[in-house]
């Protein structure tokens, strides 16, 4: 745990969160500042600062990460379409430096994204 990442916080149960899954890899939480019905972030437990930094040692916890997504996305009702977005870095607009995928849905969406 990084004792001041926002979302190691949350995994510890230091901050609140709307949490709709947890195992022993990964945590889901509604993202606190929806851009759509469904916004919901998938994160591992322990800290990596982002996906520059998945090594390949990472492959159960990359698999759990979609299968996780993809159980929240059919347990949301999500079947006309989803999204996964991962921001890396400044001009991507990453604002948590801990790994975490948004899933989005719930409306359409247009491409190229912003
Ligand atoms: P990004 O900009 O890609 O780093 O996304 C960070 C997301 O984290 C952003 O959509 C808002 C969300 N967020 C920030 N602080 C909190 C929090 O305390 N709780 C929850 N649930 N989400 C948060």
């Amino acid at each position: 745990m990084h004792e001041r990442c926002l979302f190691c916080r949350i995994v510890a149960g230091e901050i609140p969160a709307d949490i709709i899954h947890e195992d022993d890899l990964v945590l889901a939480f509604r993202d606190i500042n929806p851009q759509a019905p469904t916004h919901v972030l998938v994160i591992p437990k322990h800290h990596i600062d982002s996906a520059a930094d998945i090594g390949p040692t990472d492959g159960d916890l990359l698999a759990r990460l979609w299968a996780t997504i993809a159980d929240v996305a059919d347990r949301e009702g999500l079947s006309r379409g989803w999204r996964v977005v991962t921001n890396v870095g400044r001009d991507a607009g990453q604002s948590v430096e801990h790994l975490h995928l948004h899933l989005l849905g719930g409306r359409p969406m247009a491409w190229p994204p912003g």
